[in-house]
Formats: C-alpha cells, sequence, structure tokens
C-alpha cells in the first residue's frame, strides 16, 4: 500500500479483530469507489449493516433486569421496553421516507420517537433551538478523519442553506454535523455508510466516541498506539458505528479512553472506563495498562476515576472491556437516571468486590492481567503536553511533523471544513486528527512541505498554529445555541471574553491557560478539567435573575489529575461583573499581568 504513511506501515496490532492498516486501506480504496459512486444520483440502499441475527438491545438483558426494568424501570427504561433504541435506524428510514412521501409533516412524529429514540441512530432533534432540523453526531474512534470523508460530509451540507449548518468538533475528538432533515436522513446514512463511517449508538445509553490520542503512531514519548485498539473497540460495541445490540441497552451513557502515554490527550481520568498505559517491558516491548474506573461528570457529581490495581497488557483490553460492559448491562441501577452510571454500581458493590468479579470473569476466559508491577518493567516518563500540541513538532519518525492547529471553540463552517480538507489532502496525506480539546492536528507532514503549509490562508487566518495562550486550552460546550439543556449561551461569549481579557492582560510565559466554558451542570465542556471552568448558572443582578456562571477551579492533567472544585458561585455573565473576577484570577493564580496602558 504504498498510500500508507511510514508511522503505520509496518506496525502489526496486538488487538486483533480490525487494525489501523486494515482501517486505513479499506477507507483509500472506499474514498475511490465513493468517488466513482458519488454523482450517480441513485442511492441504493446499503441499509441495514447490522448484525445479521437482528437481536435487538433488550433480547440481550437477562430476564431478570426485564423483569425489575418493567416494575421499578425509569421512565426512558420503560420506553426501551416498548421499543429498543437499537432499532431506531428502522425509524429513520420510515420517517424518512414519510416524510418525502408528503403525506406527514416531522410535527407528527410520536414525541418519544422524534425527540428520544432517534437518539439512538444519532440523530439528535433540536426541538428547542431549530425545530425540525437535526444534530447529527458521528463516531470517529481515535479522532480520525480523513480528507475525502470530510469532502463528502460537506457536499451533503450543501444542500442546506449554509447559515444554518456546521461542524462542531467536541470533548470526544468526534465531529457533529448541524441543520439535517430527517426527509434526507436515509440518503445521509447511506452516504455514511458509503463512506464507513458510523454514527448509530453515538447518543443514550450507548458507549460514546472511543477517545485515544491524537498523537498515536507519531509521540516521540508514546509508549501506546492506541489507533488500532480504539477502532477494534468501536467494532466490538458498534459495529464500527453501524449497530451492535449487545451493548445498545445499557442502563446509562458509557466513556471510554484510551492513553498512549502520561501526556495527557485523553482525559482518562473522566471516563467511565480508561486504560492508561504505565510500563513497558525493555525486552518484549510489552505495554502494561492501569485500569480506571467509575469516572464521571454530571450534575448530581463529579468523580475522578478509580485505579483498580490491576494491570493487564495491550492484548487484553478487549476483553476487559466486554466484561465491564456486560456486568454494567446486566447489574447496573436502571430505576433512576440520575443515579445509574457506573460509579454508582461501582459504589454499590464496593470497589474490592468489583475488582474480583472481573478478576475472576478474566480467569474463566483465559485472559491475562497482573496483580502487581515487576521491577524489570521500565516506568515510562514523558513530559506532559495537553494542550500544548500547536505548531511544528518532530514527529517520532525522521523528517517527519506534525501541525497543532486551533479551532475556535470546536466550529467550522462548511466552507472552512471544505478548505481544511483539501489542505489535509496537500500536505498531510489525507488525514487529520481531532482532538479532545476541540482542536486538530495535521500529522505526517514532510520536511519539503512545512513551509507550504505555513502559509496556507485557512492556518494563519482563521485556524491558528500560533494561538494566544488563552485559546490554546479553550473549550465550549454546545451551549443555548443550539441545545436546549442550556442554561447560558457559551461559544460566543467564550470567545469574545478571551480577546477580551488578551487586550488587557499579558500572559509572560506563553503557557497554555486551560479555560472551559459549559453551559449547564452535564459539564459537556468539562468544566472540572479545566484550569478556570465556568458552568452556566443562574444569576441575580439588581433582584432579577438573569444568565451567570459558577466558577471551578485548579483542575489538572496528567498522571496526578485532579478535578477542579466550586471557587465562586453565581457570577453574571455580564462583563461588567464576570471580567473583574477573571482578571483578578488570572493574575492570583496564573501569573498574568495587566498592560502598562490599562
Ligand atoms: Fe454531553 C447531554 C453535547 C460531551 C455529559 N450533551 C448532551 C446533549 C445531547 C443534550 C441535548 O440533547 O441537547 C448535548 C447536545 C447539544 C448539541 O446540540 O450539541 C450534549 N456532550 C455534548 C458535546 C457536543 C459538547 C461539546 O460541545 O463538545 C459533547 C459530545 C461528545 C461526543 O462526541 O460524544 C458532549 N457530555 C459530554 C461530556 C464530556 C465527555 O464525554 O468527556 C460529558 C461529561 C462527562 C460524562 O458524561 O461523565 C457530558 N451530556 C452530558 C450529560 C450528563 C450525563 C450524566 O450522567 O448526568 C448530558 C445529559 C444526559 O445525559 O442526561 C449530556
Ligand atoms: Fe448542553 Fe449543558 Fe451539555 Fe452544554 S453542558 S451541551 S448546555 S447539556
Amino acid at each position: 500500500y504504498p498510500f500508507l504513511a511510514p508511522s503505520t506501515k509496518h506496525r502489526r496490532m496486538p488487538c486483533g479483530s480490525l487494525c489501523y492498516l486494515r482501517t486505513k486501506a479499506l477507507s483509500v480504496r472506499r474514498h475511490n469507489e465513493f468517488f466513482a459512486s458519488a454523482d450517480s444520483s441513485s442511492h441504493e440502499n446499503v441499509l441495514p449493516r447490522l448484525d445479521s441475527s437482528f437481536s435487538t438491545g433488550w433480547d440481550f438483558l437477562s430476564k431478570t433486569t426485564q423483569q425489575s426494568v418493567l416494575e421499578d424501570g425509569n421512565k426512558i427504561e420503560k420506553l426501551k421496553a416498548e421499543k429498543d433504541g437499537s432499532l431506531a435506524w428502522q425509524e429513520i428510514q420510515k420517517y424518512s421516507q414519510m416524510l418525502r412521501s408528503g403525506n406527514v409533516d416531522w410535527e407528527d412524529i410520536p414525541p418519544e420517537d422524534l425527540d428520544i429514540r432517534l437518539k439512538w441512530a444519532g440523530f439528535f432533534h433540536r426541538k428547542k433551538r431549530a425545530p425540525g432540523t437535526f444534530m447529527v453526531r458521528l463516531r470517529l474512534p481515535n479522532g480520525v478523519i480523513w480528507d475525502y470523508q470530510l469532502k463528502a460530509l460537506c457536499r451533503f451540507l450543501r444542500r442546506y442553506d449554509l447559515q444554518n449548518t456546521c461542524f462542531d468538533i467536541t470533548t470526544r475528538q468526534n465531529l457533529q454535523l448541524r441543520g439535517i432533515r430527517l426527509d434526507d436522513a436515509s440518503i445521509f446514512l447511506e452516504e455514511l455508510h458509503r463512506l464507513e463511517i458510523g454514527c448509530f449508538q453515538s447518543g443514550m445509553d450507548n458507549v460514546r466516541n472511543i477517545v485515544g490520542s491524537p498523537l498515536a503512531g507519531i509521540d516521540p514519548y508514546e509508549l501506546y498506539d492506541t489507533r488500532g485498539i480504539c477502532f477494534a473497540l468501536d467494532e466490538m460495541i458498534s459495529n464500527r458505528g453501524r449497530g451492535k445490540p449487545d451493548f445498545a441497552n445499557l442502563p446509562r451513557k458509557f466513556n471510554i479512553a484510551v492513553g498512549s502515554s502520561s501526556t495527557d490527550t485523553v482525559h482518562g481520568h473522566i471516563n467511565d472506563l480508561a486504560f492508561l498505559p504505565v510500563a513497558k517491558c525493555d525486552h518484549s516491548g510489552i505495554v502494561l495498562f492501569d485500569i480506571l474506573i467509575g469516572g464521571l461528570l454530571s450534575p448530581k457529581r463529579n468523580e475522578a476515576s478509580r485505579r483498580l490495581k490491576l494491570w493487564i497488557p495491550e492484548s487484553s483490553i478487549l476483553a476487559v472491556t466486554r466484561i465491564v460492559l456486560e456486568i454494567y448491562r446486566d447489574f447496573g441501577l436502571r430505576n433512576s437516571r440520575a443515579t445509574s452510571r457506573f460509579v454508582y454500581l461501582v459504589e454499590s458493590w464496593g470497589l474490592e468486590r468489583m475488582k474480583a468479579e472481573i478478576a475472576r470473569r478474566l480467569e474463566e476466559s483465559n485472559v491475562e492481567w497482573f496483580t502487581s508491577l515487576k521491577d524489570s518493567i521500565v516506568d515510562h516518563s514523558a513530559p506532559l503536553i495537553g494542550s500544548e500540541i500547536f505548531g511544528v513538532n518532530s514527529q517520532r519518525q525522521q523528517g517527519r511533523f506534525f501541525l497543532g492547529c486551533h479551532v475556535p471553540v470546536g466550529r467550522l463552517t462548511v466552507e472552512e471544513a471544505d478548505a481544511l480538507a483539501d489542505i489535509a489532502s496537500n500536505y498531510s496525506e489525507g488525514e487529520i486528527r481531532l482532538t479532545v480539546d476541540q482542536n486538530f492536528i495535521l500529522p505526517n507532514i514532510d520536511r519539503t512541505k512545512i513551509e507550504g503549509v505555513l502559509r496556507e490562508p485557512l492556518l494563519r487566518e482563521r485556524f491558528s498554529y500560533e494561538p494566544k495562550p488563552l485559546l490554546k486550552g479553550l473549550v465550549s460546550c454546545t451551549g443555548s445555541q443550539f441545545c436546549g439543556l442550556a442554561l447560558i449561551e457559551t461559544k460566543n461569549r467564550a470567545m469574545e471574553l478571551s480577546m477580551v481579557l488578551h487586550e488587557m492582560l499579558d500572559f509572560p510565559d506563553g503557557q497554555a491557560i486551560r479555560i472551559h466554558w459549559t453551559g449547564c451542570p452535564n459539564s459537556c465542556g468539562q468544566a472540572q478539567v479545566a484550569n478556570i471552568g465556568l458552568m452556566g448558572a443562574p444569576a441575580k443582578r439588581n433582584g432579577k435573575l438573569v444568565e451567570g456562571v459558577d466558577i471551578y477551579l485548579g483542575g489538572k492533567l496528567g498522571v496526578n489529575s485532579t478535578l477542579g472544585t466550586l471557587y465562586r458561585k453565581g457570577i453574571p455573565c455580564d462583563f461588567k461583573y464576570l471580567l473583574p473576577v477573571m482578571i483578578e484570577l488570572l493574575q492570583t493564580h496564573f501569573g498574568a499581568r495587566l498592560k502598562s496602558h490599562i
């Protein structure tokens, strides 16, 4: 495969079922097929691509769980019992056709399908903010997307008024597309299938996008290349995003991340299940992983995950994940939505019982695991990079470089995404890697092409490779522009506040200061992970309720990661009130200095 980058050429993935190399080879073949068929007006039906058994998520629940759900389950559990979400793709086809025939309007569709069930297929009705249109959440394991895929997505979105569409890079290194209508939805699904991009099981009670290191395979300090395992996990859990019922009826959402080194690019500590490499054997090259469980951010509570103190080689990651998901599916609490995340099961059993059960099942399936780390195994100590991935960086491959670029609060217009795909074609062999900080990396740039890529107007003017300190780590959730749960507008405000602060303050060491905005206590913008987190909350001004924020302080990444804690409550978003608080914080805790003219 002459098109393979040197970083992947000779790599054999230990995880077996779907290796990265095969995925890339397939993707390129698909690329050619796709362009060959792209202009044909007939969309032959490539759906369904589900498991041939056609069982549903409900069928995978034990009789005891089914019984207890029917007796004591919450509202969503009852809804799943009526018609399991793993069949939502059929609803998409059905409603799409009905709408195209002109016999029904989207408003006639039962709300439990329109607003809830379709989320199992990745279609989120924006009922409050853009009624009749959908946000579609993809599944991009390890955050990898290719030029031809992005271009084809742009081409699809061009059928709409471009003012109403855009792409958002998410805090799970994923993409969301906006403005899609249900009458086009089945055609869109077929396009996604042709492109080998998944979107099924990206919402509701499913495992979310599998997060891996955006520097996988190119990081000079890396212990482990996460791409193969992220694809293999996605394959096992969601049939590469095309739907797999085994884990489609969990008690609640479930987050998984796989790290590559102590360089914290995955935020493992806030995932329900994370695998972080801790050691590499000098002789065999085998990497051992720490298993972390029970991390979450939610309105009710925020917890960093706990170490299970049980170590596994890379070859056991799939088995451990399957075991943990089966335990969660079969024993997770299903009576209240607020207490059904995995951490509540871990606590109701206790960490020791959970560990013993996982170990028992591993033993039963003859899977390798260790109870202690041996002396002969070398500990790693990579520098902490986190959000410092910007600009031109050397890769582990001689003569190759990656370019880290900043996307203001993760949003791209269709034109920008299209132009980015062209840049990737010209400089990074077509590959784009998304980060959990809502930015991107262009990998594998040849030395001879560096000058050219740095001159690209899109990267000089819009997606800067030299962002200012407050932009380097700026993250924002969707907020009230599109999210019905939002208490405040976030993305525009986040940008505006950062620009104003840059006009007033100097940051002598130029280091990233990670500021995260999140529009409500669900904390999709991961406020507790940030140095400074701003969370939408009610505030009072002159006795009246206004948009405000609670401020979190002290989130740290890396091996000693810590969640930020509440620092101030109810500050009005009006800059008259918010600006002085931020200036004081940045001066006191982050070495900022007022500019001389202020
Ligand atoms: Fe989230 C619900 C957006 C990452 C915790 N999240 C939502 C919904 C679907 C609500 C809705 O229907 O409107 C938001 C869609 C808004 C929209 O139009 O975009 C939404 N969440 C997002 C994204 C797009 C924020 C972003 O701008 O990046 C992220 C999509 C990630 C992805 O690609 O899958 C996103 N959400 C997160 C994270 C961060 C993470 O995963 O690391 C969290 C906290 C971590 C966690 O889950 O432990 C998060 N989202 C929630 C919750 C609270 C969950 C809980 O257990 O209480 C909800 C509400 C719910 O599930 O009931 C929620
Ligand atoms: Fe919506 Fe709240 Fe999540 Fe922001 S944090 S995307 S406002 S649910």
